[in-house]
């Protein structure tokens, strides 16, 4: 068993439905349990700034899925949520990203660990911290790649039990 970050984010239709039941698709699967949830933010789009916030939050997962496993599992739950929530060729509401999976560094075609880009994201950094602030990531910890990064415009809507209010709502709508 081994524990995989994942990212979690979405700024069309119901994100934080769509992040919502991501976990608990996540947590019913059974080669994995959720061992950490972070709490809730509201972040300023970044790279391509003319679209709306984002919602984002983190994960652990305690999996005995190997990587590339965890990343169909998780491409299959951004499907079903698209699926659900989107037109054919819109806007994708839910994105989940492995951000790391134990202490692996690997690259395949199709998947780079940790995520090469999550130590200058704060929409990624910030929820991290809440339970993995320690957790070190080519050599730093997540608080002092945070420490770095631009942490503008980034609020916390809610605690770390945001998915599972009635609010969230259930997989059956
Ligand atoms: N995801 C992106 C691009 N930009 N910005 C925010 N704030 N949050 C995201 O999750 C996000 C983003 C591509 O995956
Ligand atoms: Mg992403
Ligand atoms: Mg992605």
């Amino acid at each position: 068993m081994k524990t995989a970050c994942l990212g979690l984010g979405g700024n069309i239709g119901d994100p934080i439905r769509a992040m919502s039941n991501a976990l608990r698709i996540i947590a019913d699967h059974p080669a994995c349990a959720i061992s950490a949830v972070s709490r809730l933010y509201r972040t300023p789009p970044w790279g391509k700034t003319d679209q709306s916030y984002f919602f984002n939050a983190c994960v652990a997962v305690l999996t005995s899925l190997e990587p590339e496993a965890l990343l169909d599992f998780c491409l299959h739950i951004e499907r079903a949520m698209k699926r659900e929530r989107t037109e054919r060729w819109g806007p994708r509401t839910l994105d989940i990203d492995i951000l790391t999976y134990g202490e692996d560094v690997l690259e395949t075609t199709r998947l780079t660990l940790p995520h090469p880009r999550m130590t200058d994201r704060a929409f990624v950094l910030l929820p991290l911290a809440d339970f993995a602030a320690d957790l070190e990531i080519g050599g730093r910890s997540v608080n002092a790649w945070l420490s770095q990064a631009d942490k503008a415009g980034i609020e916390v809507v809610d605690n770390e039990d945001w998915w599972r209010g009635e609010r969230a709502g259930n997989a059956d709508g």
